[in-house]
């Protein structure tokens, strides 16, 4: 049996800025991920370098602080069987142009600094930052009807 798991996904600046939003999350529920959190925000320095803590020091963290801050993003948290792995899938290798198509970032971004999609990379990680971004009252717990027809 597969594990029900919370994953933290960011539309990032570059995704809303084109429209992008709603394709996000029109990929994830249409795989069967049920979205339970959503917040609409800027990424200030301070919130960016604690959830990029593990980049901190390599050569494109300016910028990414940059790029994470440089509009609002839409954050989410997505719920579901094996949902952090499968969300990492449909988004797609990190760097757009590794990224298979039919995901994200192979369907929609050319370059690793515009590459639209945070998806969190282990229940470690999707954990520390569901927190960082969200109370625990912001996430809702609800049953889908659909729910059955997608996890058996
Ligand atoms: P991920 O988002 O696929 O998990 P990470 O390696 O965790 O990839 O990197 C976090 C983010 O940092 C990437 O999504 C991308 O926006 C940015 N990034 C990673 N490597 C580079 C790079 O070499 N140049 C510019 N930006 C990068
Ligand atoms: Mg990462």
């Amino acid at each position: 049996m597969a594990d029900t798991q919370r994953t933290l996904i960011i539309a990032k600046p570059d995704a809303v800025q084109r429209g992008l939003t709603g394709t996000i999350i029109s990929r994830l529920e249409g795989r069967g991920l049920k979205l339970v959190a959503l917040k609409f925000r800027v990424i200030d320095e301070s919130l960016a370098s604690r959830h990029y803590a593990e980049h901190q020091g390599k050569g494109f963290y300016a910028g990414l602080v940059d790029y994470i801050g440089s509009g609002p993003s839409a954050v989410m948290v997505f719920e579901g069987s094996d949902a952090i792995a499968a969300a990492r899938a449909s988004i797609g290798s990190t760097n757009p142009v590794a990224a298979a198509p039919g995901t994200i970032r192979g369907d929609f971004a050319l370059q690793v600094g515009r590459n639209l999609v945070h998806g969190s990379d282990s229940p470690d990680s999707a954990a520390r930052e569901v927190a960082l971004f969200f109370e625990a009252d912001e996430i809702v717990s609800y049953t889908r009807d659909s729910d059955r027809w997608v996890v058996e």
